[in-house]
């Protein structure tokens, strides 16, 4: 049978499967491990003050962190999470926060709660084991510490709901880890804020691994940022170890938030281990270790400020001694907090219901606890 032209790709095309979705992931870095930057990404609200500025926040987490260890390791404060590596993503994302913004951090974001302005002192308490070190989290707009993973997810998905409802402008933040993204949460979180178009920012601090669970055995999808597409919103990768680059996709991200949800994927390795309680020598290579230690963010950062002569040896010492005696000083502070047995029913309710208020004057009547003996 003879078919005209036009015929033949009319029925061709009939057919065929049609494509009716492509999705697409843009991967993002402004500084390299050499720490040179792309100035065709460079964003104009980035300069090298915001740079020294990241730089200090990133050295006071990691001298934070190193005191947390050792605190823990000598029975002076309880299982700890170390950021150690992940100083970038932490910090370049709550940075660029907006002060009525809120976070919702999991268990490992310490540099973005001293970004946002957790106290030392409140910090360092609630690693010794004192629920009272999270009460401070209200009047920076954050939420306590979250252990259950990816459960903050929808936690933030309801704030953001909240602040677009009562119309008060603020965006949410909030992280989870690349073994979190594995949750039913993490893609209820995904798909509640997208279908409700809520003002929220999720990002994925993918560390490569899930206390041993490595990255590979967590999913085969190629990125994490492309779960996003099915619900909706855009997903972007960016070097997790770069703050330049976590700091614009979040300010960019924050800045649509009001129409969209971003899900930001932060490539990024977990330096040290798990908590104080895993040992990673039994699971990954030193040689692994290795590799990611030439990324160090802030190896990267001061490499940059010592070339453009805005950092020396001696802003460096300067620099950790201001540190140190902030961080021994709440130490000593946190050292002498005596607890009230009454403080561990606070902070759960905004009033306190009658059932709570009888378990309180038991415990307190029964003696149990002696007021201020910890
Ligand atoms: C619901 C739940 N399951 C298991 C745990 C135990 N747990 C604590 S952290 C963790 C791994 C989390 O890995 P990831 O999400 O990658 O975050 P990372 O620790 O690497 O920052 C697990 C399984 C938990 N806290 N909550
Ligand atoms: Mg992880």
């Amino acid at each position: 049978m003879y078919l005209t032209k036009k015929l033949q790709v009319k029925i061709i095309e009939d057919i065929m499967l049609k494509k009716v979705y492509e999705g697409s992931v843009n991967y993002l870095q402004i500084m390299d491990e050499n720490g040179l930057i792309d100035n065709s990404q460079m964003p104009n609200y980035i300069d090298d003050s915001k740079i020294i500025e990241m730089y200090k926040w990133m050295s006071l987490t990691r001298a934070a962190d190193s005191k947390m260890i050792s605190l823990q390791r000598q029975g002076r404060a309880v299982t700890y999470g170390p950021s150690l590596g992940e100083e970038a993503t932490q910090i370049g994302s709550a940075m660029a926060m907006a002060k009525k913004d809120i976070l919702v951090p999991n268990f490992r974001q310490h540099g973005s709660y001293f970004v946002r302005g957790l106290p030392m002192y409140d910090f360092m308490l609630y690693w010794k084991g004192y629920e009272d070190g999270m009460a401070a989290t209200k009047a920076i707009n954050a939420t306590p510490y979250i252990v259950p993973v990816a459960t903050q997810l929808l936690h933030a998905v309801g704030l953001a709901f909240g602040q677009k409802y009562l119309k008060t402008g603020a965006n949410v933040l909030t992280y989870v880890g690349d073994g979190g993204t594995s949750e039913g949460n993490f893609y209820e979180a995904l798909n509640f804020a997208g279908e409700l178009k809520v003002p929220v920012v999720f990002i994925i601090e993918n560390n490569q691994w899930a206390i041993s669970t490595p990255i590979s055995k967590q999913t085969t999808a190629s990125t994490l940022a492309q779960k996003a597409i099915a619900a909706g919103f855009q997903g972007i990768q960016v070097d997790g170890n770069d703050p330049l680059a976590v700091f614009k996709a979040t300010h960019d991200a924050l800045e649509k938030a009001k129409e969209t949800p971003t899900l930001i994927e932060a490539i990024t390795y977990r330096l040290g281990f798990h908590t104080t309680s895993d040992d990673p020598t039994k699971y990954r290579t030193e040689a692994e270790v290795d590799e990611w230690l030439k990324r160090d963010p802030l190896k990267r950062v001061r490499t940059y400020l010592e070339k453009k002569a805005l950092w020396n040896d001696a802003k460096q010492v300067d620099m950790e001694a201001n540190n140190s005696k902030l961080i021994n000083e709440a130490v000593e502070k946190s050292e002498q907090f005596k607890l009230d047995p009454k403080n561990v029913f606070e902070h759960i309710y905004s009033f306190m219901p009658d059932t709570l208020k009888d378990e309180e004057n038991a415990a307190i009547n029964s003696g149990f606890w002696q007021q201020g003996n910890d």
